[in-house]
């Protein structure tokens, strides 16, 4: 008999069925003892009743967590009992024959049946292998792979040929401390920051190239915001005229993203109560006017020409109220808080032809047009107090003819993140990574 998923009982009511999956929880009411279980589709309810003798005596040695197959028939569960809040609700299977394929050797060290975990960030993470398979916490990557998927979509569709960038650097090349030093055989090396260098050196190839890779970061941040390796969605563009055009391509992107994740993840944003408005018109204000709109409304005053996190909090508050945008661009970022790559305004060359994204109050994206003319990079990298000969390879890119270009950088644990509202950054990556973790 072929094994049949979850999802397909309600629509074999009166059939024999084999299921396979985990025990999530075990209740016994009176004689019969009820299992639910669960597998990549579903969980439904398993009733097993004494006169079935050798499933009998088999359920009533499972518990949480144990791995089994059992066979049996879809029967339509009694009005009263029907479970509304779930696609299996409305059907049980009573069960004829239960097979033990892998048992748990301990005690479970947390009980993960509840439909909400409940759990400190800290037991969540540190008992990961267990917790990620609750439905509510599973359901965080269901939408994760959506929108990886429809990255990739949309990124194809726009004629971007997808790259894949080195991550281990002879140098630390943009001149941060935020990298990670490795032994490279006898050398020392470095993990990639950003894939910054490559997907230039890439739009100066195919004209439009994008990446799903992984980011080191080695700051030392304890905020609910940062991780020190996370997943970038990067992008670079060739032959643009400015950088609203990359602004037009991101929002783009970003509201192809909310559509699919709305039309395919309906159940799992239920589940985190996640409310997403069409993205249509984000709104772009200069850093400058996001500064003075922050004073005036919110009687919040910065002391430098930049905006902190709480800033980025209220500024989006204020796009939602005045423009029904989850959505917006603060640009034009003073060229001392951007990197020497950065492409300063014609127009007053103290500011950048640069953007943030920010989605729900946390930036999510950073990006802007970059210098392509080898002599002005030159002078700038000088400008930025850096040395042009630890640059040689980059350089290179610009000596052999490059166009005007520009691209982004998008945090895809950000986006996921504020999709479903969760409190840290960290709920959203399987194995995070910070300061202090490393494991599992
Ligand atoms: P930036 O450093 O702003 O830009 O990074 C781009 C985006 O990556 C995400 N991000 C992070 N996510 C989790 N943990 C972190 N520690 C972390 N740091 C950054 C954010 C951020 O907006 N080269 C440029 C991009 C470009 O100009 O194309 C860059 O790396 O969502």
């Amino acid at each position: 008999m072929r094994r049949n998923l979850i999802n397909e009982t309600p629509n074999l009511i009166g059939q024999k069925v084999k299921l396979a999956g985990w025990v999530n929880v075990r209740r016994d009411h009176g004689k019969l003892i009820f299992i639910d279980l669960r597998d990549r589709s579903g969980i439904i309810q398993m009733v097993i009743i004494p006169d079935k003798e050798d499933a009998y005596a088999a359920a009533k040695e499972l518990r949480s967590e144990y791995v089994i197959e059992a066979e049996g028939l879809v029967k339509k569960r009694p009005g009263g009992a029907a479970n509304e809040k779930i696609s299996t609700g409305g059907v049980e299977v009573e069960v004829e024959k239960i097979k033990i394929l892998s048992a748990p050797t301990v005690e479970l060290p947390v009980d993960i049946s509840e439909d909400d975990l409940n759990l400190h960030l800290e037991t969540l993470l540190d008992n990961r292998v267990l917790t990620l398979r609750n439905k509510k916490v599973k359901a965080i990557f269901t939408v994760y792979s959506e929108i990886l998927k429809a990255y990739t979509d949309f990124m194809k569709a726009e004629d971007f040929t997808e790259i894949k960038t080195p991550k281990i650097l002879s140098a630390a090349t943009e001149g941060g401390a935020n990298f990670f030093k490795i032994s490279y055989f006898e050398r020392e090396a470095f993990l990639a920051q950003s894939p910054q260098f490559y997907k230039q050196a890439g739009a100066g190839i195919f004209e439009r190239v994008f990446e799903i890779g992984t980011v080191f970061r080695a700051e030392p941040h304890f905020t609910t915001r940062h991780v020190n390796e996370y997943t970038g969605l990067d992008a670079e563009m060739s032959f643009i005229e400015n950088f609203s055009e990359i602004m037009d391509e991101l929002e783009m992107t970003m509201a192809y993203i909310i559509k699919e994740v709305q039309k395919n993840c309906a159940e799992e944003l239920e589940m985190y109560k996640a409310e997403l408005l069409p993205v249509k018109g984000i709104p772009r204000i200069r850093l400058t006017e996001a500064l003075e709109i922050l004073d005036k409304e919110y009687g919040k005053k910065m002391e430098t020409v930049d905006i902190d996190s709480e800033g980025e909090r209220l500024i989006c508050e204020w796009a939602k109220k005045n423009h029904n945008s989850d959505f917006i661009f603060l640009t034009h970022y003073p060229t001392n808080v951007r990197p020497f790559y950065s492409m300063p305004s014609k127009e007053d060359p103290r500011f950048t032809e640069t953007f943030d994204l920010l989605f729900k109050g946390l930036e999510i994206a950073s990006g802007g047009q970059r210098i392509h003319d080898y002599n002005q990079l030159v002078e700038n990298i000088k400008k930025h107090h850096l040395n042009p000969d630890d640059f040689e390879h980059y350089l290179d890119i610009f000596k052999f003819g490059m166009p005007p270009h520009g691209g982004w950088g998008l945090g895809s644990e950000r986006i996921v993140q504020k999709m479903l509202g969760l409190k840290s950054i960290k709920e959203a990556l399987l194995f995070p990574r910070d300061v202090k973790r490393l494991t599992p």
